[in-house]
């Protein structure tokens, strides 16, 4: 019973109204998420309850401070133009001691959000209007934290992104083999030598100084973003937990690898894993629209090179975690880390066989929206 996990949690946080019933939601990797209902008199209100993921954020008070800062900072300048902003921004639901989490003693960390109802949240982008949408859900985000400090943010796991790091991480994997799964995936992990260097490149451009660090949410997938069940407007970014210091191409790259794939993240058949350029187009146009007046011209003509890398990374962190023996992802069945890491190895390679396209795509908008 899903009540039974969570019943000693409940009273610590600030619901409004009588608990009515609660639904376990299982799209995320890594943390448990569950959607709550609560009753006063004729109203109900929904609210959204986590355990997080301790062994993925070792600390999880670093994680609800960044959080809390900026839902704080969206809510204010999203509030200088929009009537109703408790559709438009996270709010964090505090414990009854004030605070934005709750330690339940048996090693369960918690926190709460009220839940935005009437919203969509796509696994699967249906068409180009959503993917256009989700393009201005990430591009506005961009935009209201543009004026964020980003040396105030905690750096909740160090080197997130840090691709060159991920392939040492990688190579140490593949080296210590603890799961003996190695001696069958010649081909695997000879795909990440041949793209090593590739997997550097943003590293060494924010290192350079050519790329400056942005406020980044680093888990663009179309799934963290809400939509207006009624209108399709987006409404909201969720997911805020890898909110770090990053690269604006990281967010592009990862919103297109997840939203413009033609299959699942996790497709059995790489044979069904392609790029599809139309969601492409939609998503940039979203995007750039919002990020053409502040990103630099550095970052905005190189946003294609977020795709590749992002999509690389992903697929050797899977790689690397069914090496390890899944101590990371959560997994439905033996084998779904290595079926993740061939579908974003297909996926790359299609990525890369249409390059081109992709960077005629962003120079069209740079135009198009006059970005510098
Ligand atoms: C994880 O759990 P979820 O879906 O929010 C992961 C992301 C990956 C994603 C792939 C903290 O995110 O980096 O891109 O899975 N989050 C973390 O689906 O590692
Ligand atoms: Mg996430």
């Amino acid at each position: 019973m899903v009540y039974n996990r969570i019943k000693h949690v409940l009273p610590h946080f600030r619901f409004q109204g009588s608990f009515e019933q609660a639904q376990e939601v299982h799209s995320g990797n890594v943390n448990n998420t569950y959607i709550l209902t609560y009753r006063q008199g004729t109203e109900t209100q929904s609210y959204t309850l986590q355990r997080i993921n301790t062994y993925v954020f070792k600390n999880p008070r670093s994680v609800m401070a960044n959080i809390a800062a900026v839902t704080d900072h969206l809510r204010r300048n999203i509030g200088a133009s929009q009537a109703d902003v408790s559709r438009m921004a996270l709010e964090v639901i505090r414990t009854g001691d004030g605070d934005v989490m709750y330690l339940d003693g048996e090693g369960g960390t918690w926190r709460a959000y009220s839940y935005i109802t009437e919203a969509l949240a796509l696994d699967m982008v249906e068409n180009l209007e959503q993917m256009m949408e989700v393009g201005h859900a990430f591009g506005g985000f961009q935009r209201h934290l543009a004026d964020f400090p980003a040396d105030k943010l905690f750096v909740t796991i160090p080197d997130f992104h840090h691709s060159t790091k991920r392939f040492y991480a990688f190579v140490r994997a593949v080296d210590e083999d603890r799961a003996a799964r190695v001696t069958a995936l010649e081909k695997e992990v000879e795909f990440f030598f041949e793209r090593r260097k590739m997997l550097g490149e943003i590293v060494r451009l924010l290192e350079r100084g050519e790329l400056p660090l942005r406020v980044t949410h680093n888990d663009t997938k179309s799934n963290n973003v809400l939509l207006d069940q009624k209108t399709g407007k987006a409404l909201c970014v969720i997911d805020l937990d890898t909110v770090m210091p990053g690269s604006a191409l990281y967010d592009y790259g990862d919103a297109v690898r997840f939203g413009a794939s033609n299959a699942p993240e996790d497709e059995p058949d790489v044979a069904r894993v392609s790029l599809n350029m139309d969601k492409v187009r939609a998503f940039t146009q979203g995007f750039v629209e919002e990020t053409a007046g502040f990103l630099t011209h550095a970052e905005l003509s190189r946003l294609p090179l977020g795709i590749k890398v992002i999509t690389a990374e992903l697929a050797m962190r899977f790689l690397t975690d069914y090496l390890d023996g899944d101590r990371y992802f959560k997994v439905d069945y033996p084998e779904h880390n290595l079926v993740r890491a061939r579908a974003q190895m297909a996926l790359l390679v299609d990525v890369e066989r249409q390059e081109d396209a992709l960077y005629k795509t962003v120079n069209d908008d740079l135009k198009r929206f006059g970005g510098s």
